[in-house]
């Protein structure tokens, strides 16, 4: 009878300590409904709004890096967090990081400390931003954000690694990095739809223009886009060239990435690689269409921010995004 009950009990720990939360754990509102502070949300939109007025390319950065926070160690604001001593941070992982926006997340939540102090996580705050940063030229959301994510305290640079897919991956490892977070081939392909938006630096894609070392372009790169590429970037690369990944639309969240993806002027081997797949193929196609695109990252964009979240014990409030509480 002990030996069943403490068995009994080591599975039941076994599955605490196993489960992660996931997008069932959160719920539309929570700082309404559960934490008395229901301007939350409306605040983090209306000083996100005011940013993006000012820099519209804030919302491909901030989605980027919501994307980044989610796939490594869950959407636990781990991004966020600078490095301490001799421990590298996620954000340590450059050149291929980039990324941007940190500044606007910490002005978000100095303005939410001061309506509802230590109630906010950083992990909701960036969801909510890179969510309303992209909506903005739309005035309505494009997609719901549940909330209730709590903030962690660990981030290491060694954990990007295998987490993140770059942007020479093949279909195989696109596919299962994208598994690992639960997330299907409709996911990927949506969600690499963010691509829309947003630029990439030379060195993310310069070795499709010289693809053997003999000068030649990738040849699952269409070559007049190749061209245009060569003339944006130097060689060797320039480590602050950028070039818009949706060209002529860098800046509007529509379709167009999939026309150019199935027009072989996708810019990554990664966009590419959404060809080789026959099922991922005919879902690109798909989504030349708008409503079909948008349908779709909606739901992947709710699952994406899901992924490993900390919820009710878990975690933290952290009082500033870039250091965990004392
Ligand atoms: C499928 C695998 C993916 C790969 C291999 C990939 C890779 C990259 C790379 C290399 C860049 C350019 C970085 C630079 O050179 O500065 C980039 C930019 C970007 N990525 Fe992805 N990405 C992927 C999926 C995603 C997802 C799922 C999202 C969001 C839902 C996303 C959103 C963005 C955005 C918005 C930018 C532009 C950032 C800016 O303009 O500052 N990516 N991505
Ligand atoms: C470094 O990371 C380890 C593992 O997460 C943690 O236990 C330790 O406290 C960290 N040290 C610093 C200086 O942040
Ligand atoms: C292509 O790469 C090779 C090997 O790195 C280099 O010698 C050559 O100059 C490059 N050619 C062009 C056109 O960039
Ligand atoms: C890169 O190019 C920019 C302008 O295109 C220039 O201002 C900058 O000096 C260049 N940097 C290097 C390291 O060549
Ligand atoms: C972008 O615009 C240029 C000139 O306006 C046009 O030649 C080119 O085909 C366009 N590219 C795409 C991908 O639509
Ligand atoms: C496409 O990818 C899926 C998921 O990785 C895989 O199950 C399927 O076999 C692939 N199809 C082909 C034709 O490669
Ligand atoms: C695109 C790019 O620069 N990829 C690099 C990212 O960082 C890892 C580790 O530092 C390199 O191995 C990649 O080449």
């Amino acid at each position: 009878m002990r030996f069943v009950l403490s068995v009994g009990f080591l599975l039941i720990s076994l599955v605490v300590v196993v489960k992660a939360g996931s997008a069932s754990d959160l719920i539309p509102n929570f700082y309404k409904i559960t934490r008395n502070c229901p301007q939350a949300e409306k605040l983090v939109r209306q000083v996100t709004w005011a940013k993006v007025r000012k820099d519209p390319t804030l919302g491909a950065k901030l989605l980027r890096v919501h994307y980044h926070d989610c796939f490594v160690r869950g959407c636990d604001a781990s991004i966020l967090l600078d490095t301490v001593g001799t421990n590298q941070s996620e954000k340590e992982a450059r050149p291929n990081l980039t990324l941007g926006g940190f500044e606007v997340i910490d002005e978000i939540k100095t303005r939410v400390e001061r309506v509802c102090p230590g109630i906010v996580s950083c992990a909701d705050i960036l969801a909510l931003a890179a969510r309303d940063a992209v909506s903005f030229p739309f005035k309505k959301s494009l997609w719901d954000v549940d909330t209730g994510r709590k903030d962690g305290r660990v981030s290491l640079v060694s954990d990007v690694t295998g987490n993140l897919p770059s942007p020479f991956s093949d279909f195989q490892t696109l596919s299962n990095i994208f598994l690992s977070k639960d997330l299907d081939i409709n996911d990927l392909v949506a969600l690499s739809g963010a691509h829309t938006i947003g630029v990439a630096h030379c060195s993310s894609f310069s070795r499709r223009l010289n693809f053997t070392g003999k000068g030649d372009s990738d040849p699952s790169l269409d070559p007049d886009y190749a061209a245009f590429l060569k003339r944006q970037c130097p060689n060797p690369p320039n480590a602050t060239t950028t070039v818009g990944m949706d060209p002529n639309s860098t800046l509007s969240f529509d379709s167009h990435y999939f026309s150019a993806v199935n027009r072989n002027q996708g810019l990554f081997q990664s966009d590419a690689a959404l060809l080789t797949n026959t099922t991922s193929a005919k879902i690109v196609t798909q989504f030349e269409s708008p409503a079909a695109f948008l349908t779709q990252f909606r739901r992947s964009m709710m699952k994406m921010g899901g992924i490993q979240v900390l919820v009710g014990d878990e975690g933290e409030i952290r009082k500033n995004c870039r250091v965990v509480n004392p």
